[in-house]
């Protein structure tokens, strides 16, 4: 039998430290207080109980100092707490400008990940160690949620949307993935595996399982395929907007509104068409609801991307996106 239970997950990412301090800060103070209001419990209680059946209490006095002192420190403590946990909840969510971009597709019950270079992955993600790695995260399905504790990573793969989540692994080894989100009734399976590689080992792997396009290519064959290119063609604008060096960019809507062009906009944009229409061009874009997976849509969203770094020196910016 396997008595193998680890208290507490490995530290496998260079945010894992960080989370860890404050948990177990958070603890220590919870056990120090708890031992604390418990003891003195226990050691008023003793010692001015009632000894004798007609003694009497005093009457109660206030101590403005005691009170002060007992409400000022907790809440110290609580601020402080408030505060670096802020900033570490900020550093996990504040995607890193050079981190590669992976994507995560979630699905009844399994997880897939696709490489920037094409390579696609059930269950099993093989990642370089020390680079900053963005996942774009979304479901076909129902709410799955993607969760590497040895990353101290957790985030949800919502269907129609995209979440991002990063993590840069800092120790090679295999670790767990799981699905927190409970999915229906395997998923208790819907789990897989994490493999941190030196980044020679992960450039042979990915040379070793070279697939026959990346990403961005298959999704500009998708584009001719699909007869987006018969509108969106880069040469005019006249039926539909160019669609290099969209993404991230503010959007200009007819009805005077913008909008930052995340994956979200651009996947809405496919699917929806008619949702947000853009400034100074008709609604005549077809819906391609249900004529592309999701995998289909990432790739799309990956050529729409890549059209834009084409064209201009200056990556998009960051922040625009969700
Ligand atoms: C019949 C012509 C037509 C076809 C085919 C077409 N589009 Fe469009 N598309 C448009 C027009 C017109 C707009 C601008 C109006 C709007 O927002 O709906 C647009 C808008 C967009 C936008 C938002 C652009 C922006 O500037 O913010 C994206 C992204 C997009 N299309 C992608 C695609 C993709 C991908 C395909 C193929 C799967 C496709 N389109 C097929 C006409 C077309
Ligand atoms: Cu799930």
């Amino acid at each position: 039998m396997n008595f193998d239970i680890p208290l507490f997950p490995e530290s496998a990412s260079s945010l894992a430290s960080q989370v860890d301090n404050i948990y177990f800060f958070a603890l220590g103070v919870s056990v120090v207080f708890s031992v604390l209001i418990a003891g003195t419990i226990f050691f008023f209680a003793s010692r001015y109980k009632r000894r004798r059946v007609d003694e009497m209490g005093t009457p109660e006095q206030t101590n403005m100092m005691l009170e002060l002192t007992w409400s000022v420190i907790p809440l110290l403590i609580m601020l402080f707490m408030f505060a670096w946990g802020t900033k570490v909840y900020l550093e996990s969510y504040r995607v890193p400008r050079d981190a590669d971009q992976y994507y995560v597709v979630g699905k009844r019950w399994m997880w897939k990940f696709q490489h920037p270079e094409g390579n696609r992955e059930i269950n099993t993600f093989h990642v370089p160690k020390g680079r900053p790695i963005e996942l774009i995260i979304t479901s076909e399905d129902v709410i799955h949620s993607l969760f590497i504790p040895a990353f101290r990573m957790k985030r949800d793969a919502v269907p129609g949307r995209y979440n991002t989540a990063w993590f840069e692994a800092t120790k090679t080894g295999t670790y767990d993935i799981f699905c927190a989100e409970y999915c229906g009734t395997e998923h208790s399976l819907m789990v897989g595996k994490v493999i941190v590689m030196e980044p020679y080992e992960y450039d042979d792997w990915l040379q070793g399982n070279k697939p026959e396009q990346s990403l961005a290519s298959s999704g500009a064959e998708l584009f001719e395929a699909k007869a987006c290119h018969t509108c969106h063609r880069l040469d005019s604008n006249a039926r539909a907007p160019i669609l290099a060096n969209i993404a991230g960019k503010p959007r200009l809507l007819q009805n005077g509104k913008t909008v930052d062009a995340t994956d979200t906009y651009l996947r809405e944009s496919i699917m929806n068409p008619k949702a947000k229409i853009v400034a100074g061009y008709q609604p005549i874009m077809p819906t391609f609801q249900g004529q592309l997976t999701e995998e289909q849509l990432l790739e799309l969203i990956s050529y729409i991307k890549n059209l834009g770094a084409d064209q201009a020196q200056t990556p998009a910016d960051p922040a625009a996106e969700g």
